[in-house]
């Protein structure tokens, strides 16, 4: 049995000033522990949250209405040591998917003056922007729903921007909007969504948007499987019976520019950093942990495995990615003075090997198309620039097409979970082999044109794909990690 550390809440009920939209299982570890560890140290606060589901999971919803916005987060250290904290700074959680009634109740709380902070995890495809370009995508359904509805929307941007049109027509100054999602200079391009909605709506909403709306970028990070099954078995054991309950890894760490017109939290006590300049964190855990995720994700499926922790205790993987990080990740990456980036691959070497985490290597695998373009492509134009080889990109995009087109070893239900996985049917039906690579490094929304027209950059994913298909994964990953 774990020693289990436990911290109750403590502190009166918090006022609410931050609305967050994305009330999913890494908001709920994440951003509630801190503003929790906040009101738990000062005894009060006014930084409660009111927490919102746009899509999936009213369940959720309701469990957390009907246990007053608490819940448990189980932060493992490892097998043998757990810290189970009680959160109780959630004060409204509301859904506003399919059938959720709470749109209006979301606007108005977003339109308050006392809400000074919009925080989002909506996913990367919740912003509605091309992966490629960072442009928006006014073929979207949401958008195009938007548009046609802007004072009822059910996108992301569409919801900051009607609230933002509400607060200034009663003379609110505007709220700061803080995206909390994997993605580089992830303020400019919330901005970005947001403004390029307004201007196909109202100009003088937009300039005032442009000229008034802070939109600091951050970098988060902390591992948070999706709950299932073993999560709330390994939560038993520690005698929490809570159906809203997150289990998570001990370590967390959040980035912030520090830019809040309306104030925020003294979160730099809580140990979050606010800097000047997020771009070097963000583009450093974007490459080296997203990345080698997303690496570990394609090549660890295709050979069988099921987890993160069951791929990086395959010593082939584990040195593919080790790899990685070392040749192709670390080498794009220019770092502030004291961070040292091996120091940063040792420690995430030990955060995959965790194994109190059941981190599946298929919630990771999702939605790659939107995920791709920041974790490996920007790199690899660098890497290619420099004149470096792309090999294990290259291996990791081969295995993305394969994952994308064939079927899974022990996995004869393999669906693929992609806003592309239509266009990836349909291709995999028309194509084969070589002419499949090159129809998928056409595909423009992913690949950017100023890397999809090198041709070292095709060569090497032809070449990794053509490989992976005729050796099959185990015996090319044996001869690809040989030492030379
Ligand atoms: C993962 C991330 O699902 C994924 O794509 O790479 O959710 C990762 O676990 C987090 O970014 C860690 O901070």
């Amino acid at each position: 049995m774990p020693v289990v550390k436990r911290v109750p809440s403590t502190g009166a009920a918090p006022q609410i000033g931050i609305v967050h939209l994305g009330l999913g299982a890494f908001h709920r570890a994440h951003q509630a522990v801190y503003l929790q560890r906040h009101l738990n140290r000062r005894g009060e606060s006014d930084w409660g949250l009111c927490s919102a589901n746009l899509r999936s999971n009213r369940t959720l919803v309701d469990q957390l209405r009907g246990q007053d916005g608490r819940y448990h987060v189980a932060e493992f250290r490892d097998r043998e040591q757990v810290t189970l904290r009680e959160i109780g700074v959630l004060r409204q959680a509301l859904y506003v998917g399919e059938g959720g009634h709470d749109l209006e109740l979301l606007l108005q709380r977003m339109a308050e003056p006392q809400t000074r902070i919009v925080t989002l995890t909506v996913t990367e495809k919740g912003y509605c922007l091309s992966p490629s370009s960072g442009q928006l995508r006014s073929e979207d359904p949401l958008i195009a729903h938007d548009l046609a509805h802007p004072q009822a929307p059910r996108s992301a941007p569409g919801i900051v921007l009607e609230a933002l049109r509400r607060r200034r027509t009663a003379g609110i100054p505007p709220f700061t909007v803080l995206c909390c999602d994997n993605m580089p200079d992830n303020g400019q391009r919330t901005r970005q969504a947001v403004s390029a909605l307004a201007a196909l709506q109202d100009e003088r909403l937009a300039r005032w948007i442009e000229q008034q709306v802070a939109f600091p970028s951050c970098m988060v990070d902390r591992i948070v499987p999706a709950m299932d099954g073993e999560s709330f078995r390994r939560l038993e054991q520690l005698d929490c019976h809570d159906p809203a309950a997150v289990v998570c890894e001990s370590f967390s760490q959040w980035v912030i520019e520090d830019h809040f017109p309306l104030g925020r939290p003294d979160w730099e006590v809580e140990g979050v950093q606010m800097v000047k300049d997020v771009r070097p964190f963000e583009t450093m855990k974007l490459r080296m942990l997203n990345g080698s995720h997303s690496l570990l994700a394609y090549v660890g499926l295709l050979a069988g495995h099921e987890s993160v922790f069951d791929a990086v205790s395959d010593a082939n993987l584990a040195r593919l990615f080790e790899r990685y990080m070392a040749e192709e990740a670390a080498p794009t990456l220019d770092m502030p003075a004291g961070i040292d980036l091996s120091l940063y691959a040792r420690d995430l070497k030990a955060r995959f090997a965790n194994d109190s985490l059941q981190h599946r290597l298929r919630q990771i695998a999702m939605d790659g198309s939107q995920k791709l373009p920041q974790r490996w492509l920007l790199g690899a134009r660098q890497l290619l620039d420099q004149g470096r080889g792309i090999g294990c990109t290259a291996l990791g995009i081969a295995a993305w097409i394969h994952y994308c087109t064939r079927p899974l070893p022990g996995h004869p239900m393999h669906v693929i979970d992609d806003p592309l996985s239509a266009t990836f049917a349909d291709l995999a039906g028309r194509f084969d082999g070589a002419s499949l690579v090159e129809a998928f490094l056409d595909l423009d929304e992913v690949f950017p044109a100023a890397l999809s027209e090198r041709p070292a950059f095709r060569e090497a994913v032809q070449g990794a794909y053509g490989a992976l298909i005729r050796d099959g994964i185990d015996s090319f990953l044996q001869t690809f990690v040989a030492p030379n």
